[in-house]
């Protein structure tokens, strides 16, 4: 096999023994639901087997469908997540044993393929591009279904580099036009092309995401009291469901604690703040005396190279993400303290942009000037609009396959089973660039 193969395979693998680590539980556990926005575990594990035959079995392969009747139960369109559990799904064992069927085949497919061909779905790989990102994302979604359930297996105490906060808290960007987007990276989502130039101004944005201290301090201001720092929407949301910190967290005798899968513990004060909503994200930034950046701002500072007139593909550069550039892949179940990836600093010098936690954005989820939908509208066109804002940069449950400089993520502004936190900005002042 060439060495693209190999590679491919690999990450196939390495895809599967997450899903298969995260899915070893009680077959109770799998097939329960745990939270009406998540589905039941078992759906998860399926689906993956399900779109994986979809793509590159039947699509790229040519091959018939193995089990046609259980396509409905795994269109994710066909079924919200809270109708999932009600559904005939397949038997944990049933569904493990669904999933090994396909990939068996799709690794004979895999090897038959020609992938130096120009075919739109199985040149430099992409359809298998697109299923390995496919698994890691479910991958990171069950792990946040694990960390609402409060399941207690599943922490794990990886060793993370120790912080370094000490310097400056904000980075300067200076004014000009970078590339957004990308032409040119193989297994990049539809929504991430086409490359487009934009135009931005001077403006400062966080060298760190938002601590958790940083961000008790906003509590402890009585900011969630405080109609000024919220939308309106935001505003409403956090009075009607009765929001007064992060999901997860507790007040207990005068301390902030959270349960992490399951284990209490003091809310550590150097680690980036992550289960908040965009609402939260919002309001804690002008509280702050600040905003979210947009996207744009966020990914010019994420990979923009002024030296070289180019966008990295990640802060670093084009190396694949390695153990001392960022936390990424689940490495401990948790972020890195604040300070704690001085190698992954981006050519402005912001830090930990990539992994630790998603990161809110000001932008809603909208199609670049010439997008095109690829391979299919269901994966980002039909959530375009103003529902959704954008996340950047991945977090600290991402697979280092399944994020770049320029992946985007989305979610609704009141969701915060995400592992998302923010960083803010604002715009310099004339004179300091
Ligand atoms: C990009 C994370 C919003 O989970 O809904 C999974 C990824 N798309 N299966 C999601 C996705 C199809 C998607 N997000
Ligand atoms: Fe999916």
């Amino acid at each position: 096999m060439s060495g693209l193969k190999e590679r491919i395979a690999a990450e196939l693998e390495a895809g599967r023994a997450r899903s298969l680590a995260y899915t070893d539980v009680d077959d109770e556990v799998l097939v329960r639901q745990h939270s009406p926005i998540m589905s039941p575990l078992v759906w998860d594990l399926a689906h993956v087997g399900n779109y994986e035959e979809l793509w590159v079995l039947r699509e790229a392969g040519g091959l018939t469908p193995l089990r046609p009747e259980i396509d409905e139960m795994y269109d994710a369109f066909a079924h919200p997540r809270g109708e999932r559990p009600a559904l005939p799904l397949l038997h944990p064992d049933e569904a493990r044993a669904y999933i090994a069927g396909v990939r068996g085949r799709v690794l004979d497919v895999l090897d038959a393929a020609d992938l130096s061909r120009p075919d739109p779905l199985c040149s430099q790989g992409l359809v298998f591009g697109l299923v390995m990102q496919h698994e890691h994302q479910h991958d990171e979604t069950m792990l946040a279904t694990l960390q609402l359930c409060g399941l207690p297996g599943l922490v794990r105490d990886g060793d993370l580099p120790a912080g370094r906060p000490a310097g400056a808290a904000e980075v300067l960007v200076p004014a000009g036009p970078f590339i957004a987007g990308t032409g040119t990276l193989p297994w990049a989502y539809d929504n991430e092309r086409p490359a487009h130039r934009v135009d931005l101004p001077a403006y400062w944005i966080d060298r760190f995401p938002v601590t958790c201290g940083a961000y008790a301090a906003f509590l402890d201001d009585g900011g969630y009291e405080d109609p000024r720092w919220w939308s309106p929407g935001g505003w409403e949301w956090r009075v009607r469901r009765e929001v007064r910190a992060p999901l997860f967290w507790t007040r207990e005798a005068g301390a902030w604690w959270r349960t992490r899968f399951g284990r209490p513990e003091p809310v550590p004060a150097e680690e980036p703040v992550q289960h908040v909503s965009w609402f939260e994200a919002d309001a804690y930034a002008r509280w702050a005396g600040r905003r979210l950046p947009t996207e744009a701002e966020w990914e010019k500072a994420c990979g923009w190279d002024p030296r070289a007139g180019r966008a990295r593909a990640y802060p670093w550069g084009d190396a694949e993400p390695g153990p001392r550039h960022a936390n990424l892949g689940h490495r401990a179940s948790r972020p890195a303290p604040v300070g704690a990836f001085p190698s992954g600093a981006s050519p402005c010098g912001a830090e930990q942009m990539i992994g630790e936690v998603w990161e809110w954005t000001s932008s809603c989820f909208l199609p670049y000037p010439g997008f095109r939908a690829f391979p299919y509208r269901q994966y980002s066109e039909v959530f375009f609009g103003d529902h959704y804002r954008v996340l950047r940069g991945g977090s600290w449950a991402t697979h280092p396959s399944a994020v770049r400089t320029t992946f985007r993520n989305w979610d609704l502004p009141h969701r915060r089973q995400i592992f998302a936190g923010l960083r803010c900005a604002r715009p310099a002042a004339p004179g300091e660039a």
